[in-house]
C-alpha cells in the first residue's frame, strides 16, 4: 500500500511560522509607533498575546482603542491614527528586520531549500503586507526571494482576512493545483481554521504566543521544523542525519491521511 501522498505545493504562513515576528517584532515596532506619537501606551508581551486574536494590525490597533480613554471618541479620527500608527510601526518594523533583530526560525531554510531543489512549488499566505513579507524575506533569503515562491497573497490582497479562507483560496487558484493537494504550514488558531475552511490540509509549528492554542484540524502538530521529537503525530519518514529536522518524506506521509 502507497502511505504517501506529496503535496502538490507548500503555503508558508508568515507571521509565527517563517520567523518570531509578533513579540520581538511587530509588538516591540507598536510600542516604538505610541512612542513616537507620544501616547502612554505600552502592550506588554502578555497583552500583546491577548491581542493577537485580532488578525491584521491596524484592526488589533482599533480593538485596543476601544478601551483606552485617549483614543479619540470620533471613529473618522480614530480611524486616522490607526492608519498613522500602522504606518509607524510598519517603518519601525522594516527597522528591526534590517537590524537582524528576526531570523528565519530553526528548520525553514532546510525544508525551503528541499522544497526548491524537488521543484515543488511554494507559496505565501499571510495577514501582513508585501511590505513586511519582503522586508523579512528579503533579509533572510536574498533580494531575489520572491523568485522562489510561485505566489504570494498577503493582507491587502484579500477582503477579509485570516480565519476566513480567503487568502488560502486565492494562492491555491493562483497555483492551479486542488486545494486538497496543495499543504499548508501554519501557527496560529486562526491561520489553522483558515486553512481548514478552504479545504487545504495544514500542519502547525508551535510559536510561542500559540504554545497551547487550540490547533483541531491540523494534520500534525509539533515544536518547530528543525526536529523530529515532540510531534503529534510523529514524523513517520526516515530522516537524514542525525540533527534532522521535517522532510518533505515527513509532509508526504501526513498527506496520506487526507487520502
Ligand atoms: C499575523 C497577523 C498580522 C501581524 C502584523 O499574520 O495577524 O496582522 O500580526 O502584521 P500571519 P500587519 O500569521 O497570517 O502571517 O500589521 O501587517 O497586519
Ligand atoms: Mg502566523
Amino acid at each position: 500500500m502507497n502511505t504517501l501522498r506529496w503535496p502538490a505545493a507548500l503555503l508558508w504562513d508568515v507571521d509565527g511560522t517563517l520567523a518570531e515576528t509578533e513579540r520581538d517584532g511587530h509588538r516591540v515596532a507598536f510600542n516604538e509607533a505610541f512612542a513616537a506619537m507620544r501616547l502612554p501606551w505600552h502592550w506588554d508581551v502578555a497583552h500583546y498575546g491577548a491581542l493577537l486574536a485580532v488578525t491584521g494590525g491596524r484592526e488589533r490597533l482599533l480593538h485596543d482603542m476601544q478601551s483606552r480613554p485617549e483614543a479619540p471618541a470620533q471613529p473618522e479620527a480614530r480611524d486616522a491614527l490607526a492608519r498613522m500608527l500602522h504606518a509607524l510601526k510598519n517603518s519601525a518594523y522594516a527597522q528591526r528586520v534590517a537590524d537582524g533583530a528576526l531570523v528565519l526560525r530553526p528548520g525553514v531554510l532546510n525544508l525551503l531549500r528541499a522544497a526548491r531543489q524537488a521543484g515543488l512549488p511554494m507559496g505565501i499566505a499571510t495577514t501582513t503586507s508585501q511590505a513586511n513579507v519582503a522586508a523579512l524575506l528579503g533579509a533572510a533569503l536574498g533580494a531575489d526571494w520572491r523568485a522562489g515562491f510561485a505566489v504570494c497573497v498577503c493582507g491587502e490582497d484579500v477582503h477579509a482576512k485570516k480565519p476566513d479562507p480567503e487568502v488560502y483560496l486565492r494562492a491555491v487558484q493562483a497555483l492551479g493545483c486542488a486545494l486538497g493537494a496543495a499543504l499548508a504550514i501554519e501557527d496560529s488558531p486562526a491561520g489553522v481554521q483558515a486553512a481548514c475552511q478552504a479545504g487545504v490540509p495544514v500542519i502547525v509549528t508551535r510559536s510561542v504566543y500559540f504554545a497551547d492554542a487550540d490547533v483541531r484540524g491540523a494534520l500534525a502538530v509539533g515544536p518547530g521544523l528543525h526536529i523530529r521529537t515532540g510531534w503529534e503525530p510523529a514524523p513517520p519518514g526516515t530522516g537524514t542525519g542525525l540533527d534532522a529536522g521535517i522532510g518533505l518524506e515527513d509532509l508526504a506521509h501526513w498527506m496520506a491521511a487526507t487520502r
